[in-house]
Order: structure tokens, then C-alpha cells, then sequence
């Protein structure tokens, strides 16, 4: 299935953000964990979102223009968590994700990504009631479950779900095998109509 959609800009700081023209999701997690990729999955797209094999490329926010019906943007966030920049770098980052996500009026919400191999951390763990707190629905899915057999996948689904005090069960995602990202984005789509 393909959802047409184009890039829009580019932003690193909050005057550069284009008009809040149209409802947003937001997609969020560690650099490497898949953002892009399944981005370019879900709207069926190849190479629209930029992939990148070197953690901490994508310093920038991403907006894309989804033709669905009605339309709204998905943002692609810098990852968190990068290894490899110095801590100033990374102290700059945060105000700005932090920035956007609380002051964004038209941010409907979040799509929050964790590898499946990776047990939710501090980060993850800290910004579910974050965002909760903020009245932001959130949708979390974890992302390369083609690492995994399919027992070992539910195992993890069932241990995200309590290690981040979810309602629901987590999304199994991969962009490899396809495996979830039908249902994810059906998720995605209902949620950018705030249903
Ligand atoms: N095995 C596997 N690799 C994936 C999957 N999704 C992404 N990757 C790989 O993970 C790396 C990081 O992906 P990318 O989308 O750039 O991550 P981002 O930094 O979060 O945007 C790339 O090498 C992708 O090919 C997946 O579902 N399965
Ligand atoms: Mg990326």
C-alpha cells in the first residue's frame, strides 16, 4: 500500500518550524532504532525519509505531508540518546524535542519506537507519563522484529507493555519482513484524525 507523501522542511530551531497548517504525529526514538525506515515503510515509499547506518546523522526535525484522507504531517525527530556527540551537543538537542513536543498545537501525537531487543530505558521510561502528563496520546512499537522468533517477540511485547505501564500492547514492527506495519499504520491513521 502506498499513502502518497512528501517531504516538507527541515527544522533546527523553532522559527524554522513550517506553519501548523495540519495535525502532527510525532516519531520518536533512539537514533539507529528505525525511524526513518519505517517512515519510508509505512507510506510505502522507499527513500523518502533518509536512512542512515551511522547513529546521530538525522540532527534535525522532518516534516512530511501524508496524502491521506484528510492529510496531516509526521514529524521525524532527532534520535535521542546519541553515544557519539559530546554532552553540550546533546544538552542543545533536548530543549529543542522537549520545546516542540510540549508547544506544538497541532501535535496530535506520538509514536514512540524501541528496539525489540532493547529493554525500554530511562528515556522511554521517562517519557510515557511525560507526554501522558501532557494529554498526548502515545503509540509505542518496537521496531526490528525480524531479530527475534516469534515467541521470543511476544515475550518483549508483553514485558514493554509492563515495563512502560501501557493500556495497550505495543506494536511488533519490522520493515524487513513487513511483519506489523499494515496494523501500525492503520494505528497512525486513526490516531492523525484524533480518534
Ligand atoms: N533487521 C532490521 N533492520 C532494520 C529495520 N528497520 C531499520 N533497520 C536498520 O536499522 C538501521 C537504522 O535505521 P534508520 O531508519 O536510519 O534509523 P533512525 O536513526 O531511527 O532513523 C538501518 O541500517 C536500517 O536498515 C528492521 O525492521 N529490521
Ligand atoms: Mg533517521
Amino acid at each position: 500500500m502506498k499513502t502518497p507523501t512528501k517531504f516538507v522542511t527541515s527544522a533546527a530551531k523553532p522559527s524554522d518550524f513550517p506553519p501548523p497548517s495540519l495535525p502532527e504525529i510525532a516519531v520518536v526514538g533512539r537514533s539507529n532504532v528505525g525511524k526513518s525506515t519505517l517512515i519510508n515503510s509505512m507510506v510505502g515509499q522507499d527513500g523518502l525519509a533518509r536512512t542512515s547506518r551511522t547513529p546521530g546523522r538525522t540532527r534535525l526535525l522532518n516534516w512530511f505531508e501524508v496524502g491521506a484522507h484528510p492529510p496531516f504531517f509526521l514529524v521525524d525527530l532527532p534520535g535521542y540518546g546519541y553515544a557519539q556527540v559530546d554532552q553540550s551537543t546533546r544538552e542543545s538537542w533536548r530543549p529543542l524535542i522537549e520545546t516542540y513536543l510540549a508547544e506544538r498545537k497541532t501535535l496530535v501525537g506520538v509514536l514512540l519506537l524501541v528496539d525489540i531487543r532493547r529493554e525500554p530505558g530511562d528515556e522511554e521510561l521517562d517519557f510515557v507519563p511525560w507526554l501522558a502528563e501532557r494529554g498526548k496520546p502515545i503509540i509505542v512499537a518496537l521496531t526490528k522484529a525480524d531479530k527475534l522468533a516469534k515467541n521470543k517477540r511476544t515475550l518483549e511485547i508483553t514485558k514493554a507493555k509492563k515495563i512502560l505501564g501501557l493500556k495497550r500492547e505495543p506494536f511488533a514492527v519490522s520493515t524487513l519482513s513487513k511483519d506489523g506495519v499494515e496494523p501500525l499504520w492503520r494505528a497512525i491513521l486513526k490516531l492523525s484524525t484524533g480518534k
